[in-house]
C-alpha cells in the first residue's frame, strides 16, 4: 500500500511536469498515448512501451480506462494488402525485452468511447500486469494522424 501511494503521488506530479515513465515491479511503461478521435467517433487505440528488466516473464492481461467501456488487445494483420484485426486475450512480456504498442501493430483498442478523445488532453489507464500487478499511467492525447508520441 505504502509502495502504490508513492506511485501514485509520483504520477500526479509527473503529468503536471510531463508525462513520465512509469514502473512497476520490474517492468517500465513508456510514453502511453492516443490519438484524438472525430466527435462521431465510438472506438480509439492507445500505444506505449513496456520494458521488462527483470529476469523473468510477465504478461499484460487487462486494461480499463473511464473514458471507454471496453478496452481490448489487438493484433493488426495482413490478408494480402488488407489489414485486419485480431483480439488478443493478452502480450507476453519476455524477460530483457521492450514489447512495442503501436500504429500499424499491436494495440490497445478502446470501444464504446464516452467521449471525443481531443489533442493536448490526458486520460488514465489501469494496467493489470499478471507478475507485477496493477498501476495506472496517464495517456496523453496526440493529433488525429500522429505516428507518435510528440513529447521527448
Ligand atoms: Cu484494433
Amino acid at each position: 500500500m505504502k509502495r502504490l501511494m508513492a506511485v501514485l503521488g509520483f504520477m500526479l506530479f509527473a503529468t503536471q511536469a510531463q508525462a513520465a515513465d512509469v514502473q512497476i515491479g520490474n517492468l517500465t511503461v513508456t510514453q502511453p498515448w492516443s490519438r484524438a478521435t472525430a466527435s462521431s467517433g465510438q472506438t480509439g487505440a492507445i500505444y506505449l512501451d513496456i520494458e521488462n528488466h527483470g529476469t523473468g516473464p510477465d504478461r499484460l492481461t487487462g486494461a480499463e480506462t473511464p473514458v471507454a467501456s471496453m478496452a481490448h488487445f489487438h493484433a493488426t494483420v495482413m490478408e494480402g494488402d488488407m489489414a485486419s484485426m485480431k483480439m488478443m486475450d493478452g502480450v507476453d512480456l519476455p524477460a530483457g525485452q521492450t514489447v512495442s504498442l503501436k500504429p500499424q501493430s499491436m494495440h490497445l483498442m478502446l470501444m464504446g468511447l464516452k467521449q471525443p478523445l481531443k489533442k493536448g488532453e490526458s486520460f488514465p489507464l489501469t494496467l493489470q500486469f499478471e507478475k507485477a500487478g496493477k498501476v495506472e499511467v496517464e495517456v496523453v492525447v496526440e493529433a488525429a494522424g500522429a505516428l507518435g508520441p510528440s513529447r521527448p
